[in-house]
């Protein structure tokens, strides 16, 4: 075939997924299928809303806080009414957490609601990243997905569980493009949004990450905070011995932009714990699970520095988290720090 045509032989998102399903054991059902279905509704709903806001008066504060105590942005908002709404209306979740409300939403106890109740649990972010929402510069969309225990209608306990335990999670970034990266658990594959066609398109099939980098990814402006094994590792690959060249820093403060970043290219991105807060400020299921396993399932590793991330028992559905995350030789440096 000319290599210059377009392609006659495109493969959607929802391809993908069915291609997959008969994999996921999720034959009998297809429930993951359609939960992953309504979930790219929701990512092209949000990326719409976002590539709009400054137009339509979605820019700025809603006025409240969140759970965090964090101001919440009007986009902040909608995004999480959009997702929970089409979560719930698809009928395959039991459980819901957003990192915008403080309680988990269990579907099936309201009782208008108990025919939806389905086998899945959806833990997400749905606008990450806000404070770049007002500049335009990168956010994104963070989901993971558990499946509810055997005989289980969807309690807490169901979504406070290792994140190895995850079944597929993924994230949407709404950038340059707007691109979702998924993982059922069989490697790692990514999709741009093909606004003409209004699907998302495999464009970057089984994403690895390289063994090493040459880029870190942390907010420096905390290193006065900073703990002496993180400090030391940052020293290690700015001032690095044998006539090695240095790292170079890129740091946007859209985790799903710098580990979408990290993903292609390689290297490290951190979100340590330090002596202002303890646990760093990234949150286990929404954020810290979820990103772990895609770099995990590219072939990469993540650690809170002396635990891998994806064995951590969370307690609370907004529990926090130290994070490293990246190619797998530089994750081996870190971790070497924090041995001694
Ligand atoms: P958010 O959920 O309130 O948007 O906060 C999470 C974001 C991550 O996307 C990013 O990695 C981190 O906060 C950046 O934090 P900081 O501004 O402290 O560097
Ligand atoms: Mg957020």
């Amino acid at each position: 075939q000319d290599q210059k045509m377009p392609s006659a032989d495109l493969i959607t998102l929802t391809r993908h997924v069915l291609d997959q399903q008969y994999t996921l054991g999720d034959n009998a059902s297809g429930d993951l299928t359609l939960l992953l279905t309504a979930i790219q509704v929701t990512s092209k709903y949000i990326a719409s809303n976002v590539r709009k806001a400054r137009l339509i008066n979605l820019v700025g504060l809603a006025g409240a806080e969140n759970v965090q105590g964090e101001e919440q942005k009007k986009l902040d908002i909608l995004s999480d009414e959009i997702m929970v709404n089409a979560l719930r209306a698809s009928g395959k979740c039991s459980v819901l957490v957003t990192e915008e409300r403080e309680d988990a939403i269990i579907i099936g106890s309201n009782p208008s609601h108990a025919h939806l109740v389905g086998n899945y649990c959806v833990t997400f972010d749905p606008l990450d990243g806000s404070s770049n929402i007002d500049a335009g510069v990168n956010v994104g969309t963070i989901f993971g997905i558990y499946k509810v225990k055997e005989g289980s209608k969807g309690t807490l306990e169901d979504v406070l569980r290792p994140g190895r335990e995850m079944v597929a999670a993924g994230y949407t970034m709404y950038g340059s493009s707007c691109n979702l990266v998924l993982s059922t658990g069989q490697g790692v594959n990514g999709f741009t949004l093909d606004e003409s066609l209004g699907e998302f398109i495999l464009t970057h099939p089984e994403i690895t990450i390289p063994k090493r980098g040459k880029i870190y990814s942390f907010n420096e402006g905390n290193s006065k905070y900073f703990h002496k094994p993180t400090l030391e590792y940052l020293e290690s690959i700015k001032y690095p011995k044998d006539n090695k060249s240095p790292y170079s820093a890129r740091y946007i403060g859209s985790m799903v932009a710098d580990v979408h970043r990290t993903l292609l290219y390689g290297g490290i991105f951190g979100y340590p714990g330090d002596t202002k807060s303890k646990d760093g400020k990234l949150r286990i299921l929404y954020e810290a699970f979820p990103m772990a396993y895609l770099t995990e399932q590219a072939g990469g590793a993540a650690t809170t520095g002396t635990e891998r991330i994806l064995d951590v028992q969370p307690t609370g559905i907004h529990q926090r988290l130290p994070v490293f995350l990246g190619s797998e030789d530089d994750i081996k440096d870190l971790m070497s720090f924090y041995k001694k």
